[in-house]
């Protein structure tokens, strides 16, 4: 593990504790997740890294920890990142949105594209409303710092690979808030709320719709192979009729016909209503 040694003007060695925090957590990261360090991927290492680094310095000095990294080695506090405003220094608070960085500088701009994850967490802890760069209107139920690193942590070191993006993250952050606080918690809708925050995904519904794409509706020859796309809402568990007499209950499955006609596709679901 490296720190840098600053440069004795404006920053002085890179040993206060978010930074440490942040150094131990690419330890983490690469013996869980081993998220690979570019694009996506390496936006969410470095979002761990910042989240847990933040983590630590509240756990270890409640009275001096804040939302911004690095003040505490700069001679004039000036933070590296913000995680509760990222715009202020220049970073995302929208996925793709605002100061996004699409090119292939820094590793195709982790450092940068990072503060999108980072704001999710900060929403996710304290609360807050608004309106993101999609123009749409979001409002957050904070849940504390301690669950909602237990989402991040459990999302972490359960749930993503080397080639995770942020849509996956989002996806088992709801699993990890549902293995630990059940489904139709207040933590799932505050982790689902908060990624909308961020334009990633819907805010929460608590309905259950049925819903599919497919990728060919018509096949001029037969075998036809045809992919479906589950857009189901709040759905568990799905019987899928391929108008055939064949069905399956996988949630993404894909069918070849092999006579011609014309077919009649359903999908239904089975929900319980937990309370
Ligand atoms: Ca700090
Ligand atoms: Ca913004
Ligand atoms: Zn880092």
């Amino acid at each position: 593990m490296t720190y840098g040694d600053g440069d004795g003007i404006n920053y002085f060695p890179l040993t206060c504790t978010d930074i440490i925090g942040h150094e131990i957590t690419h330890g983490v990261t690469e013996h869980s997740a081993d998220l690979v360090y570019a694009y996506e991927s390496g936006a969410l290492n470095e979002s761990f890294s910042d989240i847990f680094g933040t983590c630590i310095d509240f756990y270890l000095n409640p009275e001096t920890a804040n939302w911004i990294l690095a003040e505490q080695i700069s001679s004039t506090n000036a933070p590296l990142r913000s995680l509760e405003n990222p715009n202020s220094l220049g970073d995302p608070d929208t996925y793709q949105g605002n100061y996004w960085v699409t090119g292939s500088s820094d590793n195709g701009g982790v450092h940068t594209n990072s503060s999108v994850m980072n704001y999710w967490f900060y929403l996710l802890t304290n609360g807050g409303s608004g309106v993101n760069d999609n123009n749409d209107t979001y409002s957050v139920t904070g849940i504390g710092i301690n669950k909602a690193a237990q989402i991040a942590y459990r999302n972490l070191t359960v749930y993503l690979t080397a080639n995770s993006q942020f849509a996956d993250a989002r996806f088992y952050s709801i699993q990890s808030a549902i293995d630990l606080y059940g489904e139709c918690s207040q933590e799932v809708i505050s982790v689902t709320n908060a990624w909308h925050a961020v334009g990633v995904g819907a805010d929460y519904n608590n309905s259950v719709i049925a819903e599919f794409n497919a990728s060919q509706t018509f096949s001029c020859s037969i075998p036809a192979t045809v992919n479906f796309y589950n857009l189901s809402v709040n759905g568990s568990t799905y019987r899928w009729d391929f108008g055939d007499g064949t069905t399956s209950t996988s949630a993404n499955p894909s069918k070849t016909y092999t006579e011609t006609g014309v077919y009649d596709i359903r999908t239904n679901y089975k929900w319980e209503r937990r309370l």
